[in-house]
Parts: structure tokens; C-alpha cells; sequence
């Protein structure tokens, strides 16, 4: 099967880290494909209407998209039930920490395009400001409520540590870790992890 991507996007690098924790990395064809918010890639197109990074293609020649769906695939094929846990009280914890982490990647996503993407003079303050507070509150809420799941492997810890990367990588004056010690201390540990170090950015 292929990955279709760039590792830099954290939603392709949440899928390739599961694959590596999943022991499926080897059956993965990572294949290098841009999406750029104002031009369509013909070559995402082909396999999927929305043209976003990551789209899986399987071995049958079918597109699975968006992240959440390929690592929930993943899982499936693998036959895996400690990524996603099928007891009920844990499932949907992992999911809403998965839900969490990916949404405060879709915010830095949107806060990049605004301010690399966007030609300068049509930026809007404001709603910067808004996005900025948003991530500072994703990152309050996995310091505080969140640690019984991130001393766990699974599809929730996963989207957090990719995502933290990712803001560290793209906006590194976000003072994320000023005064979350818990989740300072979670990232330091979880980027060790050899499926962390075999999809590094940069
Ligand atoms: N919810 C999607 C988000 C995917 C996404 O936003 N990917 C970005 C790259 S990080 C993309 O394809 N951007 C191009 C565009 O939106 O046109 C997922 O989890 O896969």
C-alpha cells in the first residue's frame, strides 16, 4: 500500500508513526506528494476529491483519507486493539485526546497558510490571535486532564507528540511548554521512541 505526503504535515507523519508502532512500515510505500492550499495536486485529485495530504491507496487500488481514517485502518489491518482500545470508556478517550491533538494540527496548519501563505497586508489579526489562544488552550487542557493517555501508546499520544513537533518545527515561538510541565515532560519522552526518530522532520 502507499502513503501519499509530506512528512511535514502532521496529519501524514501521525499515519507513517502509526505504521511504524503498528509494525507495518515495511508493507508502506511512502510516497512524496504536496498539498498547497491554493493549487490542486492532480496526483491527490486522481485518488481522492479533496486533494489533502495523507490519502492511503491499498493494495486493492482503493483511497482511504482523511488521517483518522487511514489509522483507524491501519489498526484494522493489523489487527490491533491497543491504538484504538475497543473497551468503550477508553476508546472514546483516546478519541477525544485523537480529536484534541488533530485539532489543534488543523489550527496550526490554518495559522501557517495565514501567515507563510497569505500575502501579507490581507492577514487578519484578530483571527490569528484566536487561532494562537486556541493551541495554548489545546496544549492547558493535555497538560491537565489528559495523563493517564499520554503515558499510553496509542492513536490520541501519537496525535499529540506529532503535532507538538510540528509547532516546534514550523512556530517555534510557541511557548507551549511554559508552565505544562506534564506535557513537556510527555513530548521529551514519546519523540524518543524509535517511530518518532525513524519519520524526523528536517
Ligand atoms: N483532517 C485532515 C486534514 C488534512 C490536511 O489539512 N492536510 C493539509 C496538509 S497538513 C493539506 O492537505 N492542505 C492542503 C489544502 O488544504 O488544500 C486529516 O486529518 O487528514
Amino acid at each position: 500500500m502507499k502513503i501519499y505526503g509530506d512528512l511535514i504535515s502532521p496529519f501524514v507523519r501521525s499515519c507513517l508513526v502509526t505504521a511504524h508502532e503498528l509494525g507495518l512500515a515495511s508493507r508502506i510505500q511512502h510516497v512524496k506528494a504536496g498539498a498547497k492550499p491554493t493549487e490542486e495536486n492532480p496526483q491527490l485529485t486522481r485518488l481522492g476529491a479533496l486533494g489533502r495530504i495523507p490519502i492511503l491507496e491499498t493494495d486493492h487500488g482503493h483511497a482511504i483519507f482523511d488521517s483518522r481514517v487511514i489509522i483507524e485502518y491501519l489498526c484494522h489491518i493489523s489487527g490491533n486493539s491497543d491504538l484504538i482500545p475497543d473497551d468503550g470508556v477508553k476508546r472514546f478517550r483516546v478519541l477525544t485526546l485523537q480529536a484534541l491533538a488533530m485539532g489543534l494540527g488543523d489550527t496550526a496548519v490554518a495559522v501557517r497558510y495565514e501567515t507563510a501563505a497569505r500575502p501579507q497586508g490581507l492577514q487578519w489579526k484578530e483571527w490569528l490571535d484566536r487561532q494562537r489562544a486556541r493551541m495554548l488552550s489545546a496544549a492547558t487542557d493535555m497538560d491537565k486532564n489528559w495523563s493517564a493517555e499520554l503515558t499510553q501508546v496509542n492513536a490520541g499520544s501519537i496525535a499529540a507528540a506529532v503535532v507538538l513537533a510540528y509547532i516546534d518545527f514550523r512556530m517555534p515561538e510557541t511557548a507551549w511548554r511554559e508552565g505544562r510541565p506534564n506535557l513537556a515532560a510527555f513530548h521529551e519522552r514519546f519523540s524518543a521512541r524509535p517511530s518518532m526518530q525513524a519519520t524526523k522532520l528536517g
